[in-house]
């Protein structure tokens, strides 16, 4: 399980002081980048009167204004873009706070990075060139089903491009290909398991050693589950499209303490979510990434609005994050997809027979989470239409909130004035009664 020589990057044992002036160097150069390609970006430095060259150490980028997710659906599709259009090797995209979702390009040496950052993931998780890794991530514009399988060829392992869905055809093909690994959401993994469970086959008799898990959040409780139901070791990846993808972070065998983050490629600081002011290591705050080597879509300062600590080196030379412990916006995480409560408004809004009054109840039916859509209809409907007509209604939406934003739910449309209104006006919109990590 240890790392040989070899096995890793000089820089991932390099001391502070390297890593350091690394680390200051490629800043330098990214905010430059940033600030002369980006327009965007120029514009807010102007208007907060800084400039790159007053950039002379790490603590400076406090000065330097941050990026969000509302800067990338104003200049939807590429306008955060900081290389002409035939420059970029590839898109991909995530959800955004409105119908619209989050583009981000990359150039052929980002993929090259990308690449490079998940074999060092897998060497981290404990694979080795020849082993065989089952990939389960979703395939097609998320990051994580493309973002892991080229890093599983640059690692030298042999991929298997299965992507999400089918249990019974995964569980299948890992019992004939026999894979050392697998790579999957942490809750999806349990549904893989129970297939396992149901064909009665034993923990010992499963070929896999490693899961490389990522997403959405999971705890300790959950990788006790998980290791022992599988027979491997849990491992922990972080990542978001907008900073890259999966692989911004992964834990160490060794450890398996909390994802090292690759500080060479992302600079990483926590920010109280009010004040927006730099906190400590340590403390609890908003995760805040600056990438130091991408070409296409640079990010300078990007409030990832995951709320966590930065931890001390222990594996590597490089701090870690520990575990995500909520968020500082209200976007869901369901089933590893990013969900925004106004994506599903905005699909109930659209028909006109529907009051805006709506409620999103998410529960976790094993270990699957379920969302169930609440809705009613307007005053001058209520208690006028057939069973059809509303059931109708309710595959309509069904529909639609599939094929824009991804999820399943069941809908419920209800008679006018079911969903609880509070006095102050402000709905409660959901209600997670999800198990807490
Ligand atoms: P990914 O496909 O890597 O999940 P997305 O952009 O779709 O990328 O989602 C990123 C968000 O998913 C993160 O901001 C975080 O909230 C959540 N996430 C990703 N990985 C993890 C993880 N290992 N632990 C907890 N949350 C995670
Ligand atoms: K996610």
């Amino acid at each position: 399980k240890n790392p040989q020589p070899g096995d890793l990057d000089p820089i991932e044992t390099a001391s502070r002081d390297e890593i350091n002036a690394l680390q200051l160097q490629r800043l330098q150069w990214s905010l430059r980048h940033t600030y002369d390609n980006v327009e965007p970006y120029r514009r807010k430095c102007e208007e907060q009167g800084v400039h790159p060259d007053e950039l002379k150490s790490l603590a400076d980028l406090a000065k330097f204004p941050f990026m969000t997710k509302a800067d990338l659906r104003d200049h939807y599709p590429f306008g955060l873009f900081a290389v002409p259009r035939n420059k970029i090797a590839r898109l991909h995209a995530s959800s955004g706070t409105t119908g619209k979702s989050v583009v981000v390009g990359y150039t052929r040496s980002d993929l090259d990075n990308w690449a490079d950052l998940i074999a060092r993931s897998l060497r981290a998780a404990g694979l080795r060139a020849g082993d065989m890794v089952h990939n389960a991530y979703g395939y097609g514009m998320f990051t994580g089903g493309l973002g892991a399988h080229y890093g599983i060829e640059r690692a030298g392992c042999t991929v298997v491009p299965m992507s999400g869905g089918q249990t019974e055809k995964q569980v299948q093909q890992i019992l004939d290909f026999r894979p050392d690994a697998i790579m999957v959401t942490p809750s999806y993994s349990l549904v893989i398991a129970e297939e396992f469970e149901r064909l009665k086959i034993a923990p010992e008799d499963i070929s896999l050693k490693v899961g490389i898990f990522g997403a959405e959040p999971w705890g300790e409780g959950m990788r006790g589950e998980i290791e022992k139901k599988l027979g491997i070791d849990a491992i922990d990846i972080y990542g978001l499209t907008e900073v890259m993808g999966p692989g911004v972070a992964c834990e160490c065998i060794e450890t398996k303490d909390g994802p090292v983050i690759w500080e060479d490629h992302f600079y990483p600081e926590i920010i109280d979510p009010d004040t927006g002011a730099v906190l400590p290591d340590g403390e609890e705050g908003e995760l805040v990434f600056t990438s130091l080597t991408k070409e296409a879509f640079p990010v300078i300062r990007y409030r990832t609005r995951d709320l966590t600590r930065l931890l001390p080196p222990t594996a590597r030379s490089f701090r870690r994050i520990g575990k995500i412990t909520g968020r500082s916006d209200d976007m869901l995480i369901v089933r590893g997809v990013n969900v925004f409560p106004t994506q599903i408004e905005e699909q109930i809004l659209r028909d006109p027979r529907l009051s805006g009054n709506y409620q999103i109840v998410l529960t976790r039916d094993g270990h699957l989470d379920n969302v169930e859509v609440r809705c009613e209809l307007q005053r001058e409907l209520s208690g006028t239409l057939g069973r059809n007509d509303v059931e109708n209604i309710a595959r309509t939406l069904q529909g639609n909130i599939k094929t824009i934003i991804g999820i399943t739910t069941k809908v419920n449309v209800m008679e006018f004035d079911t969903i609880p209104r509070t006095l102050t006006g402000k709905a409660r919109r959901v209600i997670d009664q999800r198990p807490k990590q």
